[in-house]
Order: structure tokens, then C-alpha cells, then sequence
């Protein structure tokens, strides 16, 4: 999964985006970080995962990871190349969702580029650059299927048809992802920015993490307006949190009255906006966890372990984590008639563990 981290500049992107790659990297020792200096590597934090490598004593446990860029600052008039304009616009088209942090935290030390705090009017100011940049794509795919059309094709009329909805929807103000989804749009809307999942990021201080602030409670109330998920963290705060050790942290955290890092909370949002879920794999050699799309048979999860188990699946020893985790062992699961034994239609649910079976 990949995330691009978007806003205008001097929001926190960098801050939220060095703590999350960071964090993940120093918390799980895992060998890789930033791969470029704006594109990085977090670990999803699953205690699920760490339960399981514990009974089964494994001897690596790999979590699953979320890739992040950190999209140079967007500013007015980057969909007609003001800035980095078009690059950055290629950046985003490349990420599967995106993140939109958003200025909630007052501080006189850094400036902001227009003015005040104004959450609204920043989102404001981004989404329309977003839109604006949808707009060019659409007219242009209009342009050629309007042409096609003519030849009485009618898979190309309907396409038209809905084209010309879709061009007032975003000439309206309001993202693709709240266009009615068909099947005679779902490709036009497939090269769409602001059709993407999005989730908007609140920025606060440390003080307004456990209860918010007035900023971001009105980015919240916008995201629910327009089909957006919301998670509010101090980017400054998981900077501090993500150069302490795992035990250093945790009181931190107590102390604050927090549960959850800013980026649990994050990558919990995020996959639900994005209908992922996690299936596990674990033995004595290895626990993995492992993402795919809800709604994923046991033969394409098997896929995601190894192509080879997916051309080659018989069927799938398949139990929930939790009860793996009482039996203690796979062997104990089976007396105890936790595991089953699946088919290749199966559809995997959330904390399932499998072992797959298959023949090459
Ligand atoms: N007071 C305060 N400052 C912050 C916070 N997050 C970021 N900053 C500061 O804002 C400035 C811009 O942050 P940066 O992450 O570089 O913003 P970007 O331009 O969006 O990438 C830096 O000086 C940060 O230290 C925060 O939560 N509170
Ligand atoms: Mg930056």
C-alpha cells in the first residue's frame, strides 16, 4: 500500500512523515527506512502478529508495511504547473490513497502561508488545485469518447453520458469519491486524484491530542461531509515519541493519557478506508502478516505469500489467530477442532492464520 502525504507547505508533512517511517524502522529494527529521502517505509504495529510469533516461538516475525511519500508542498495554482505542480500531481497518481495533513496547531515561530490557522481554507485551497487537475483529465477523456461515440457504440455513449455527469460533479466542488459509483465510469474515475481514499490528517499541538482543538474538530466535520476519513496527531509529538525506545515510549505515552500512537490510529484508518485486511502466517521459522483486499479468496491470499501457492493451492489449514494463540500450537488447534480446513473460494476474514497447501 502506498500513501502520498500531501498539504500546503509548512503543515507538518515532513514531521508526520519522518515519525511514521522512523518509528516503524526503530521499533521493529527492520532493515530498510527511507528509500529516497521522500519516500519511506512504516511498519504496521499488530500486536495480533506479536502474540502469535510468541506461542509458536518463531524465529523472524515480519509485520506488514505501508509506503509513504512525502509530496512536495502543493501550493495555488499547482494543477496549471505553479510550483512543482505537475510532478507532484504524477506523485499522487502513483499512491493508492491519500493523506491531506492539515494545519491545526497555532505557533507564531512558523509561518503560515496564508495567514492564520484556517483549516477549511486550506483544504479549500488543495482540493481545488486536486479538482481542477481531475477536471483537465476528464474533459480530455470526454473529448476522445464523445468523438468514439458517434459510431453508435454504446458502451461509448453510456461512458459519454456519465462523463458529462462527472465533469459537473467536480466542476461543482465536490471530490470523485462521492460520485455514484457505475460500471459505465469506474474506469474514468480509476485515473482520478480525488477519487482515491482520503484521509485527513489534523495536525494539533501536544496538549490538543486527547481532546482535539477547535481546528480539528472542523476538519472532521468536513472529512464526514465528503466521504473522507479523519485521524488527529501532534506530527511534533510523534517525532519526540519516535527517538524513544519501545519501553520509554509506552510511559510516555501513559503519562499523556494516549493509548495509541498517532500512527496506530493511522494506519488503522487508513485500511479500513481502504478495505484491506490482514491474514497471518506463523510457524516456528516465521510469523508474517500479510495485507490484502477484503473480500479476497484464499487462493489470491495465498498468491500474495507465493505465486507458486496460488497456481499450485489444494486448500488452506485456515483458524483465527486468538485461537491459535490459547491452543498454543497448530497440532493443539486441530484436537481442539479451531482449524479448518478451507477450499480455494474461501473468503479470507480478518486475523485468520492459514497454512496453505499446494502442489506445483
Ligand atoms: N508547534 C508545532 N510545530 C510543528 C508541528 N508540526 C510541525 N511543526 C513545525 O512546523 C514546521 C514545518 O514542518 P514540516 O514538517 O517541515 O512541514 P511541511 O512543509 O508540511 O513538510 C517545522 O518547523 C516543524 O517543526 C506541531 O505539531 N506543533
Ligand atoms: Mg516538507
Amino acid at each position: 500500500m502506498r500513501v502520498g502525504i500531501v498539504g500546503l507547505p509548512n503543515v507538518g508533512k515532513s514531521t508526520v512523515f519522518n515519525s511514521l517511517t522512523k518509528a516503524g524502522a526503530e521499533a521493529q529494527n527492520y532493515p530498510f527506512t527511507t528509500i529516497d529521502p521522500n519516500l519511506g517505509v512504516a511498519v504496521v504495529p499488530d500486536g495480533r502478529l506479536d502474540a502469535l510469533a510468541e506461542v509458536m516461538k518463531s524465529k523472524r516475525v515480519v509485520p506488514t508495511t505501508v509506503d509513504f511519500v512525502d509530496i512536495a508542498g502543493l501550493v495555488r495554482g499547482a494543477s496549471t504547473g505553479e510550483g512543482l505542480g505537475n510532478q507532484f500531481l504524477g506523485n499522487i497518481r502513483e499512491c493508492e490513497a491519500v493523506a491531506h495533513v492539515v494545519r491545526c496547531f497555532e505557533d507564531d515561530n512558523v509561518i503560515h502561508v496564508h495567514g492564520g490557522v484556517d483549516p477549511a481554507g486550506d483544504i479549500e485551497t488543495i482540493q481545488t488545485e486536486l479538482l481542477l487537475a481531475d477536471l483537465s483529465t476528464i474533459e480530455r477523456r470526454l473529448d476522445r469518447t464523445g468523438k468514439a461515440a458517434k459510431s453508435g457504440d454504446a458502451k461509448l455513449k453510456a461512458e459519454a453520458g456519465e462523463l458529462v455527469k462527472l465533469r459537473d460533479h467536480l466542476s461543482n466542488g465536490d471530490p470523485a469519491r462521492t460520485f455514484p459509483k457505475s460500471e459505465a465510469a469506474a474506469e474514468a474515475l480509476g485515473t482520478l486524484i480525488t477519487a482515491k481514499p482520503t484521509l485527513y490528517v489534523a495536525n494539533v499541538d501536544e496538549e490538543s491530542v486527547a481532546d482535539g482543538n477547535s481546528f480539528s474538530a472542523e476538519v472532521e466535520k468536513l472529512a464526514a461531509r465528503e466521504g473522507a476519513g479523519a485521524v488527529r496527531l501532534s506530527a511534533r509529538l510523534e517525532a519526540e515519541i519516535a527517538e524513544l525506545g519501545e519501553e520509554e515510549a509506552r510511559e510516555y505515552l501513559e503519562m499523556l493519557g494516549i493509548e495509541k500512537t498517532g500512527f496506530e490510529e493511522f494506519v488503522r484508518a487508513a485500511y479500513g478506508l481502504l478495505g484491506l485486511l490482514t491474514f497471518f502466517t506463523a510457524g516456528e521459522k516465521e510469523s508474517r502478516a500479510w495485507t490484502v483486499q477484503d473480500g479476497a479468496t484464499a487462493r489470491t491470499a495465498a498468491g500474495r505469500i507465493h505465486s507458486d501457492m496460488e497456481r499450485g493451492f489444494i486448500a488452506a489449514d485456515v483458524g483465527l489467530w486468538n485461537d491459535l494463540v490459547d491452543a498454543g500450537s497448530w497440532s493443539k488447534a486441530k484436537e481442539e477442532a479451531k482449524v479448518r480446513l478451507e477450499g480455494r473460494d474461501y473468503i479470507v476474514r480478518d486475523g485468520d492464520t492459514m497454512i496453505v497447501r499446494f502442489n506445483v
